[in-house]
């Protein structure tokens, strides 16, 4: 009986658990009232007197022993316990919170699908541009207001004496980009390019000197100024509903001539009048024209032989329309209260 004992303290010692289940075996094998050690004691009765004392002293040890290894698992568990919550499939799911897309990024998802609806593909290219690909080439002249510190930010500019020109700077716009697709590809040419640009501008409601522009450049034989009104009504019209009118205004850009402003009968009151559109009806939304003949040969296309169109708009400015938020900044600040009203717009 002594050496059963001895191997059930053995026992008792280096049994584990890793569930509640397993713990509850473990004290109906030795604790319970048909388990193991109450067994021994029955035996004990047969146990000769002068063997009582010894085996009597060394069962109560196995007891008590059994009793503490079962509080001290019983205690291992529940400071372990997530081992029970997590195999808890009733228990109802953590509520993750989603994000949303901004307000910037859906218009201009909106607006590169459905320009790619009719054959335009997207070009990207780079913040940081030269002088040549900003100004230059797009048939600015050397002394264009655009150029002056005051608008543009320069990262490093030349001093007027500097045998190399090549200036530094943030992009105004981004038909740097379609210069560098110009020099790269052949025509027929039909691409929009989104991105971000920078002007020199004093921050407030309604100016900020970050901005999200999408330009569009077709170029081709024979593209004509008809081709780019009709462009522009299905664009319109696919934006802004299907009952949307537009009219063209004469303007002036260096890179396009005929230049012309875009103006969509407004959003809100259909063209009738309201505070939206100051009473106009109307409401600017674009720039564009045909591409300057300087242009197309400055980026090596041979003007004689393709026209093209072009045309230029900011995002923020068809977000401020299309969810009447008028103040700029707002897109900017990136407070969650604001961009949490985005959350149902896929
Ligand atoms: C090339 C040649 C010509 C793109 C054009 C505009 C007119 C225009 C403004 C609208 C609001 C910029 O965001 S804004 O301030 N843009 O009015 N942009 S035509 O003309 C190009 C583009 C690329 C090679």
């Amino acid at each position: 009986m002594l050496d059963k004992i001895k191997s059930l303290l053995e026992e008792v010692d280096s049994v584990k658990v890793a569930s509640s289940s397993e713990l509850e075996s473990f004290r109906l094998k030795y604790l319970s009232k048909k388990g193991l050690i109450t067994s021994l004691f029955e035996d004990f009765r047969e146990v000769s007197s002068e063997l009582k004392r010894d085996v009597g002293q060394k069962l109560n040890e196995l007891k008590q022993k059994a009793q503490d290894r079962y509080n001290s698992l019983k205690k291992e568990l529940e400071s372990t316990d997530e081992s029970d919550t997590e195999n808890d499939l009733t228990r109802p799911a953590f509520p993750y919170p989603s994000g949303s897309r901004h307000p910037i990024s859906l218009v201009r998802k909106e607006i590169i699908d459905i320009f790619s609806r009719i054959g335009f593909t997207v070009s990207e290219g780079p913040e940081i541009e030269d002088d040549d690909h900003v100004f230059t080439k797009l048939n600015f002249a050397p002394e264009h207001p655009a150029r002056d510190m005051q608008d543009t930010f320069y990262i490093f500019r030349n001093s007027p004496e500097d045998s190399n020109p090549a200036d530094i700077l943030l992009r105004t716009h981004t038909s740097s980009v379609q210069v560098r697709v110009m020099h790269n590809q052949k025509p027929p040419i039909r691409t929009i390019s989104p991105g971000r640009v920078f002007r020199n501008e004093a921050i407030s409601a309604r100016a900020h000197c970050i901005f999200h522009q999408i330009e569009g450049l077709y170029i081709d034989a024979n593209v004509s100024f008809a081709d780019l009104k009709q462009t522009l009504l299905f664009f319109a019209r696919e934006l802004y509903g299907k009952e949307t009118r537009i009219r063209l205004r004469p303007s002036y850009f260096p890179f396009t001539e005929p230049s012309a402003e875009m103006d969509v009968s407004c959003t809100i009151c259909g063209g009738l009048g309201c505070n939206v559109c100051k009473y106009t009806g109307w409401l600017e939304v674009l720039g564009c024209g045909m591409v300057h003949p300087n242009v197309l040969e400055a980026c090596g296309i041979d003007s004689k032989k393709y026209t093209g169109f072009a045309f230029g708009m900011g995002i923020e400015r068809a977000a401020m329309l299309k969810y009447q938020v008028n103040d700029l900044r707002l897109y900017f600040e990136n407070d969650l209260r604001f961009l949490d009203q985005f959350k149902t717009v896929l």
